[in-house]
């Protein structure tokens, strides 16, 4: 990534909060929001280029579904070294694409990588090894995630792999408050004031919907994934790992 501006788009008061949108104002401070806002963001990106390296087969694609800049592009593309391997990262925000397509450009990594602007649960998939959903199908309609994931699982060759981060909900109301109050804690601490965390709460209230990791569980056994487990956990955020 190159320079990266501070994300003050709800540091003042705004007299109506219109829903989130993955606009230029939010690509041009992207990275250093979710840097703040998610708790283990850098390890997961990291962990997901080990992960790539690990998983990728040779002649099949690597796919970064919700790109957004490209940091989880990144990362695979620093471990695939397998032959005819490629990655295709996707975003249906031309915002994110665009700045995305420098990041990658601006890059000194060799693997083969073609970026879409396309929906992801609109896109044929190619047969593929390893594949990221890192913070997306939260913002993915609720009753199109079980296609996609499908879709993922079907397009996976044997051995392949799917790394997927959320959001979580809880059942249970007391748990539910708890681990938001932790993340809020977590984003005072990264500098956000309590006025820009319940604005931005509001702006993401009917877009950004999470699932309690049951749903995400029974989601992946019922897609077919052999098993899946939970590999990393911080408050209201995990990451999983799905096996073909
Ligand atoms: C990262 N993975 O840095 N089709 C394609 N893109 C979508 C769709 C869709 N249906 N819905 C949302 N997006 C990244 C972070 S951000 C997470 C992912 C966040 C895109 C949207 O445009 C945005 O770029 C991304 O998903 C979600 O590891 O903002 O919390």
């Amino acid at each position: 990534m190159s320079e990266i501006s501070r994300d003050s788009l709800y540091a003042e008061p705004h007299s109506t909060i219109g829903d989130f949108v993955f606009d230029e104002n939010v690509a041009n401070v992207f990275d250093d929001m979710i840097r703040r806002s998610v708790p283990g963001y850098g390890s997961i990106i990291n962990m997901l280029g080990v992960l790539t390296g690990q998983y990728a087969q040779a002649n099949t694609v690597c796919y970064d579904l919700g790109c957004s800049l490209g940091a989880g592009t990144l990362a695979m593309r620093r471990f695939v070294v397998q032959p005819g391997t490629r990655i295709i990262a996707v975003d249906n925000s031309p915002a994110m694409v665009n700045k995305c397509r420098q990041n990658i450009v601006r890059s000194n990594l060799t693997a083969p990588v073609e970026i879409l602007c396309e929906d992801i649960t609109r896109i044929p998939l190619e047969p593929a090894s390893v594949v990221a959903i890192n913070f997306t199908l939260q913002f993915v309609p609720p009753e199109e995630r079980q296609g996609l994931i499908q879709g993922v699982n079907d397009a996976l060759v044997p051995g392949g792999i799917l790394v997927i981060s959320e959001k979580l909900a809880f059942d249970d109301p007391a748990e539910e408050q708890a681990q938001v109050e932790l993340h809020h804690a977590f984003k005072k601490l990264n500098g956000y004031s309590d006025m820009e965390i319940a604005q931005k709460r509001t702006a993401l209230e009917n877009v950004l919907i999470p699932d309690t990791e049951q749903t995400h569980r029974e989601r992946l056994k019922t897609a077919g994934f052999a098993h899946h487990h939970v590999w990393f956990r911080c408050f209201n955020f995990a990451s999983m790992i799905a096996y073909k």
